[in-house]
């Protein structure tokens, strides 16, 4: 990057200068994470860019983070997050891997093809609303769907107030319509299944081909998972893009809250059921089954809402236990060294 940024181009807020006292502000350099590799990460201060090599005394850090280094390059602590999306690690039951930190606004992308899917839109948009980061619904390859208008009018059944935008990846002209969240200091993020599309609307607002694109086989029209790493992109305006790799896993944990908002209109019927307690399968005086029949909520939403909010009870409960078990692990370790301590002063 030959010009520098301002730390607002890169994202910096208000939120993230009240962590500071005026000595760290003094003393210290805020740095934008913009990639991570195994071996360290790449930082971009006002000053350009840098590396830190990674070291055991850092937490777990991730993409999009802001840190404090000292003037030898030495890590601080990390600020605090506005929002932070995480994963189930692969191959593990309980343990969470962040994916990206700090994300102004999500672009979901679903492709106008045999991907396009509302429960799995709706598991994005509750993330997005646990998270209070914007969602902007992009459905992509509009070039391959005869009536994109079909798709648009189903998406926008979730919610009438969402920002739902077609568009032809491959057309520069097209993606302008993505361009007002690409504004300088705005970090947005793409989510959404292998091959929807996401690297080559990344390099068609950056202009370039930094992320590799790949190509779809033919018969499925899934993809390969071409991306692999995540990295931060700035664009000539100031504003941050993230390409995450597809992410089939992605599970909700802790995600109550999100879950409620992007299904509100099931809970605001709930309000108005016989019992307080409806569980809403076969109690009698259930307005949300009454609106199942009447034909004003569609029953894979409720049946989808129940999935994910079982899925997030289950994730959120194991991890609970997961942290319960290690907290007292600790607690054993740390009172068998004091014994041991004691013992010794004896
Ligand atoms: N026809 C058409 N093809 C597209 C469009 N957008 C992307 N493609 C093609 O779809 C394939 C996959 O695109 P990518 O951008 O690599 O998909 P991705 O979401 O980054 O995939 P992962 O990195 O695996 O998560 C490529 O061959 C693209 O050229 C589009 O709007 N229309
Ligand atoms: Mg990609
Ligand atoms: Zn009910």
């Amino acid at each position: 990057m030959s010009h520098l940024f301002s730390l607002s181009q890169l994202g910096w807020k208000a939120f993230y200068q009240q962590q500071l006292s005026l000595e760290e502000w003094e003393t210290y350099t805020p740095c934008r994470v913009m990639a991570q590799h195994r071996s360290g990460l790449e930082l971009l201060s006002e000053s350009g860019p840098l590396t830190l090599p990674s070291s055991p005394n850092m937490p777990d850090l991730t993409v999009g983070d802001w840190i404090l280094i000292d003037a030898n390059g030495i890590f601080i602590r990390v600020l605090e997050r506005l929002s932070t999306f995480s994963r189930k690690a692969s191959g593990s039951k309980v343990s969470t891997q962040l994916i990206a930190a700090n994300i102004d606004t999500l672009f979901i992308v679903c492709s106008l093809n045999h991907d396009f899917n509302l429960s799995r839109l709706e598991r994005y948009l509750a993330l997005a609303k646990e998270n209070q980061v914007e969602a902007i619904v992009v459905l992509s390859k509009s070039d391959c769907c005869d009536d994109p208008s079909l798709y648009i009018k189903q998406t926008q059944s979730l919610d009438p107030l969402m920002i739902v935008e077609a568009v032809n990846g491959l057309d520069p002209l097209s993606i302008d319509v993505l361009r007002p969240w690409c504004k300088g200091g705005k970090t947005v993020a793409f989510v959404g299944s292998s091959g929807v599309g996401k690297s080559t609307l990344v390099n068609a607002l950056l202009n370039t081909s930094i992320q590799d694109t790949g190509s779809v086989r033919g018969d499925d029209s899934k993809g390969r998972h071409t991306t692999t790493g995540r990295s931060l992109h700035l664009m000539e305006s100031g504003g941050l893009l993230l390409d995450t790799p597809g992410m089939r896993e992605i599970q909700l944990a802790d995600c109550e809250q999100g879950i409620e908002q992007a299904f509100a209109e099931i809970l605001t019927l709930a309000d108005s059921c016989q019992f307080s307690n409806c569980q809403h399968h076969s109690e009698p005086g259930c307005s949300v089954k009454a609106a199942i029949e009447s034909g004003d909520l569609d029953e894979r939403r409720l049946n989808n809402y129940f999935k994910l909010m079982r899925e997030q009870a289950f994730n959120s409960a194991s991890l609970a236990e997961k942290r319960a078990h290690y907290r007292k692990q600790s607690r054993f370790y740390r009172s068998v060294m004091s014994e041991a301590k004691h013992r010794k002063k004896k």
